[in-house]
C-alpha cells in the first residue's frame, strides 16, 4: 500500500458493519476455518496479489481450490476484502476466499469473450478524468459514468490539465456530466485540488478512471506528496498516452481515503449498464417513456415523444443517437453472453451424459 509493511487496521482500511455480518454468517459455516484473517488487495499483477492489514503487507497467491472453481469476475482485484492464510513471517498469504462487495467496477475483457473483469472493488467515488487538453468526448464521458452508476459507486468528474487550456466550456462539461459533480483542476499549478479534499476522507475509497495521459497517475502523486507512480509526457504527434499505468493499485493517502490508479483504458466497453445507461440518460428516458407506444422505436410511430422534442429542440439528435447507440451495444453484448450461458449449458450436460454412460458401462 505505501511507504510500509505496517500493518494497517480494517477499519483504516474502510471495512464496514456489513462485512462483519458476512464474516458472522460464515462463521457458522461448515467450511468456517478460524486460523483465516482478513486484509484488503491493494496490488493485482497477473496470480500475484498484494495485500494490506492487521498482519501487515503480505504477497498474497490463490488457494487452488478457489482459483479452480472460480469465474474471472470472482477473483480478487484491487479493492477487494479477502480472507487469507496469513504468514507474516515470510510476508506471505494464501487467499481462501473474497468477501462481498459493496460496489465493483467491472469492464468486459478485451477481445471476443464476454466476460467482466474486476477494475476496482468497494469504491465509494469513482473520479471520471477528462483531459482538457483534448477536444472532449461526451459519449465517452457518458459510457464511463454509466459503468460506474452501474457499479454501485459515486461519479465525480474531474477535467485535469486546466492550465492547458485558456477557455473552458463550463456547459458543454456539466451537459455530459449529467448531474456528477464536476471538478476542474491542474495537477501541475494546484488549481482545484483542494476542492477534492471533500471526498477525501478518511477510510474512504476512491477510483480514477479516464484516458491514457490523462494526469491520473500524477495526480495521484499530487495528493500523495510524492512521486510514487511513474507518469510519461503524452505523444506529441496526437496527444494521446502512452499507457504508462500498467497495473491497478491502492495507495493510503495522507487524509487517510485511499485511491486506486488505473490503467488508462484502451475500450472502457460498458458491462450490464442498464441501470446506469437510464441514470446519465434520464432527460431522454424521461421523454421516451411518454411516447404513445410503450415498446415504441422512435423510427416512425404516430406519437412518437422523442421527434416531438427534437423537433420542438427540448432534445438534441445528437443525444438521442447516443443513447440508441449505448442501448444496441448492451443488447449486443447481452445476446452474446446468452449465447455463451447457451453453450456452457451444453458442456455441462454434454459431460454429464458422459459420465452418465461411463457408470452404467459394466
Ligand atoms: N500541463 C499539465 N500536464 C499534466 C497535468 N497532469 C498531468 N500532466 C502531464 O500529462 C502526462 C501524462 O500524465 P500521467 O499522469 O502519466 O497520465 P495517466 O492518466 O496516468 O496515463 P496512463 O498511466 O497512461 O493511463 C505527463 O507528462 C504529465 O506530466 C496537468 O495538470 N497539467
Ligand atoms: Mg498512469
Ligand atoms: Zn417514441
Amino acid at each position: 500500500v505505501t511507504d510500509s509493511a505496517l500493518p494497517l487496521s480494517l477499519a483504516s482500511l474502510g471495512w464496514s458493519a456489513a462485512l462483519d455480518e458476512a464474516l458472522a454468517a460464515y462463521s457458522q459455516s461448515p467450511d468456517y476455518d478460524p486460523s483465516l484473517v482478513a486484509a484488503r488487495v491493494t496490488v493485482q499483477q497477473r496470480e500475484r496479489w498484494l495485500t494490506a492489514g492487521p498482519a501487515g503487507e503480505l504477497n498474497a497467491d490463490l488457494r487452488g481450490r478457489f482459483r479452480r472453481n472460480a469465474k474471472l469476475i470472482d477473483l480478487p482485484g484491487v479493492g477487494d476484502f479477502v480472507l487469507l492464510a496469513a504468514r507474516p513471517e515470510e510476508s506471505r498469504a494464501t487467499i481462501h476466499t473474497v468477501l462481498p462487495r459493496r460496489s465493483v467496477l467491472v469492464r468486459k475483457v478485451a477481445g471476443r469473450t464476454t466476460e467482466g473483469q474486476v477494475i476496482a472493488a468497494n469504491i465509494d467515488f469513482v473520479f471520471v478524468t477528462v483531459p482538457l487538453d483534448n477536444e472532449i468526448n461526451p459519449r465517452r464521458i457518458e459510457r464511463q459514468l454509466s459503468s460506474v452508476w452501474e457499479s454501485g459507486a459515486t461519479p465525480v468528474v474531474l477535467a485535469t490539465k486546466a492550465d492547458r487550456v485558456v477557455e473552458i466550456d463550463h456547459s458543454e462539461l456539466s451537459a455530459a456530466a449529467a448531474g456528477a459533480d464536476v471538478v476542474i483542476l491542474s495537477a501541475l499549478t494546484g488549481q482545484g485540488l483542494d476542492d477534492l479534499k471533500q471526498w477525501l476522507t478518511p477510510a474512504a475509497t476512491l477510483a480514477l478512471l479516464g484516458p491514457s495521459g490523462a494526469g491520473k497517475s500524477t495526480l495521484t502523486n499530487a495528493l500523495l506528496g510524492e512521486q510514487r507512480m511513474l507518469t510519461q509526457e503524452v505523444r506529441a504527434i496526437d496527444g494521446k498516452g502512452r499507457h504508462t499505468t500498467t497495473h491497478r493499485e491502492l495507495v493510503m493517502l495522507p487524509s487517510g481515503a485511499m485511491l486506486i490508479d488505473t490503467p488508462g483504458l484502451r475500450e472502457m466497453a460498458m458491462w450490464e449498464a442498464d441501470e446506469g445507461l437510464t441514470a446519465v440518460f434520464d432527460d431522454v428516458v424521461e421523454v421516451a417513456e411518454t411516447c404513445h407506444f410503450s415498446n415504441c422505436s422512435h423510427g416512425s410511430e404516430p406519437g412518437c415523444a422523442i421527434h416531438l422534442a427534437i423537433a420542438d429542440g427540448t432534445l438534441t439528435q445528437v443525444r438521442f443517437d447516443a443513447w440508441q447507440n449505448l442501448q444496441r451495444e448492451l443488447a449486443f453484448l447481452a445476446r452474446q453472453q446468452d449465447a455463451r450461458l447457451a453453450a456452457d449449458e451444453k458442456k455441462k450436460w454434454a459431460q454429464r451424459s458422459k459420465e452418465a454412460r461411463h457408470r452404467t458401462r459394466p
